[in-house]
């Protein structure tokens, strides 16, 4: 299956903001970090012929090709990577399975609990045969995040009760923000819930390694119509249509949940907060203390131990760039901060290493299918008004 010498033939589908994201990922990668394969970027795919060629040579594919079914049967290409928006994920990721291509699929792994099924169902076939499939919750892999789990894992909070996460943006508070994929519900499923609020989903399972029990939620659309623009990158464009679209989408989520441990959860995901750029901001507090994490700090992670002495207890501001650390040393001298993409570069490094090692890279399509569930599940108790829906 691979395409040999220790490489990793990849293939990408899809050439805009995660496109770009995920290039630089396996660009940078080999560059600072040891691996035991070699990623050779093969080929990327996409519609229009002028468009891709011009993301090849801008990302620094070796192609372009148009359509990307012409990478399921190259013998140079061992791993399908899937930058496009939900609705092509199912279709685009079963088949590279079935091919016998590893996949690397972008989040929310699907637009319905039955499409992320049937792909769970073809990674399970698929990984009989040694071929894997994981989901980008990229955020797992920032540095302080990555510590917030170490911590916990390590029982320095204790038993966890409560989880604060929220998703806050501002991007399209402005009514005339033009319509975009990411406000049409056939193309991304949902809204605020399902492209950011799926993250602090993910987050808050992965970092206490427990699970959502239940939910009840809201969501709100604020604004209905909106400016068309003939170009959009997804996140922005020129409003130069003179037509309006509608918006299918929720603008806010806010819910609650309950945690396999027994702990309660809040979240919050919404792209109507001024000011607020990328705030991820998750706050853990166990037994034995808390963890706080805001991502336009996203260097720092904040530790509270209850077992300090009360006279000099206070949360302690943990800058997560030294060799301890995970992901540290590979990078800067100590203290010289990371950024967003540097976290897409983690897991290319994770995925590669856990490919070599003929293991089950995380999150796995199971793990994306159990965010959908709760995604769904948010759904089910908004539309009914707000009451609880258990996910056992
Ligand atoms: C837009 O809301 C977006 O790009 C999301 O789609 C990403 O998942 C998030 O990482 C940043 O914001």
């Amino acid at each position: 299956m691979s395409s040999g010498n220790n490489e990793l033939g990849v293939g990408m589908v899809g050439y805009a903001f995660m496109g770009a994201a995920h290039s630089q990922a396996w660009r940078t990668a080999p560059r600072f970090f040891d691996l035991a394969l070699a990623p050779r970027m093969r080929a990327v795919a996409g519609r229009d012929e002028t468009a891709v060629r011009a993301a090849a040579d801008r990302l620094g594919w070796d192609e372009a090709v148009v359509g990307w079914q012409s990478l399921l049967t190259r013998d140079d290409i061992d791993l399908v990577d899937v930058c496009t928006p939900g609705d092509t994920h199912a279709e685009i990721a079963v088949a590279a399975l079935e091919a016998g291509k590893h996949v690397l699929c972008e989040k929310p792994l699907a637009n319905s609990v039955a499409e992320a099924e049937a792909m769970v169902a073809a990674a399970d076939a698929a990984a009989e045969r040694g071929v894997r499939a994981m989901v980008g919750f990229t955020y797992r892999r920032v540095p302080a995040i990555a510590l917030a789990r170490r911590l916990v894992e390590q029982g320095r909070i204790g038993q966890v009760r409560h989880v604060r996460a929220q998703y806050l943006q501002d991007w399209i508070a402005d009514p005339q923000a033009p319509m975009s994929w990411r406000l049409d519900k056939q193309k991304a499923g949902s809204g605020a819930l399902g492209d950011i609020g799926a993250h602090v989903v993910d987050l808050a399972q992965y970092i206490t390694g427990e699970s959502l029990t239940g939910v009840t939620g809201l969501l709100e659309t604020f604004v209905h119509e909106r400016p068309e623009a003939s170009a959009s990158s997804g996140l922005s464009g020129v409003a130069d249509t003179g037509r309006t679209g509608t918006v299918t989408v929720d603008d806010a989520a806010v819910f609650l949940g309950k945690l396999s441990g027994g702990g309660l959860a809040t979240f919050e995901a919404t792209r109507f907060a001024w000011g607020r750029k990328n705030a991820i901001r998750l706050e853990v507090n166990g037994s034995e203390g808390s963890l706080a994490f805001d991502f336009e700090d996203m260097n720092l992670l904040h530790f509270f131990d209850a077992s300090d002495d009360p006279a000099t207890a206070g949360f302690r501001r943990i800058v997560v760039t030294e060799p301890e650390h995970p992901y540290g040393g590979a990078w800067w001298p100590p203290g010289h901060g990371l950024g967003y993409e540097h976290a897409f570069t983690h897991q290319v490094v994770d995925l590669v290493g856990d490919l070599a090692a003929g293991k089950q890279p995380t999150p796995s399509f199971t793990d994306g299918l159990g965010v959908q569930r709760v995604l769904d599940a948010v759904e089910r108790s908004a539309a009914a008004g707000g009451g609880w829906v258990s996910l056992t």
